[in-house]
């Protein structure tokens, strides 16, 4: 292959790796309006269930208040502001609970969010709890968290077997204009039968891989560089 045409592909390339990680940047700026809106009541912050639906028991006593699992071990919940699930705490500042009180893991039922179209491309929240992923089909012995479209599971999400929640991304792309809940499921009833869940919203990929975005793209600026420079 001539050098001639080398330069022509490696320049190509450039172009190309220059434009995935710019995309995701300009569509953000597109989409700016539209993010977070949709999910009512998304990171429990009116101290109550509002927008969310539950069925059975295990989320009787959410959301709670605080890092109340601090009380009774070193886990730190990295919760967001004051309210969160806690799928084995019972406390929510009311008169004769406490602090670090709990209601265990018995307890089974599920959270469901309102109805939201979906408009941009990631899905974030905070999870923890019990790492028991989902069975088809009606999730029984599971603890997750599910994206939910038409009555279908079309992504899910377990704890680490940990109370400390941590953020996880869903790429939703591929389901942008659908109608969709989330959808809390706490099906289990022995050890780690419980979620952990919190500030779900929906986000960008220039929201959530930003750093990646940026290597990818000074590394399309050297690979032009390279493929544009004289040979003597
Ligand atoms: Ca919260």
């Amino acid at each position: 292959m001539s050098g001639k045409i080398i330069r022509i592909i490696v320049i190509i390339s450039a172009f190309a790796v220059i434009l995935y990680a710019i995309v995701p940047a300009v569509k953000y700026r597109i989409q700016k309006d539209e993010i977070g809106k949709g999910i009512v009541n998304p990171d429990f912050e009116t101290g109550d269930l509002t927008g969310w639906t539950k069925t059975g028991n295990a989320f009787d006593y959410q959301p709670t208040l605080g890092d109340n699992i601090m009380i009774r071990r070193k886990d730190k919940t990295n919760h967001q502001r004051d309210w969160w699930i806690g799928g084995f705490e019972k406390y929510q500042g009311k008169p004769g609970q406490n602090p670090g009180d709990e209601q265990g893991d018995q307890p089974t039922g599920t959270l469901t969010s309102s109805p939201f179209v979906i408009k941009t491309d990631r899905i974030a929240f905070l999870i923890g709890g019990g790492r028991h992923p989902w069975v088809e089909p009606d999730g029984k012995g599971s603890c997750c968290v599910n994206l939910v479209i038409d009555g279908k599971v079309v992504k899910t999400a377990t704890g680490p077997d940990h109370e400390t929640m941590n953020r996880y991304i869903w790429n939703v792309s591929k389901f942008k204009g659908k109608k969709a809940v989330i959808q809390v499921v706490d099906k289990h009833s022995g050890g780690w039968g419980h979620v952990n869940f919190d500030d779900v919203f929906q986000t960008t990929r220039w929201h959530t891989e930003k750093g990646d975005l940026i290597v990818y793209l000074w590394a399309g600026v050297l690979l032009l560089m390279v493929a544009l420079v004289k040979r003597k």
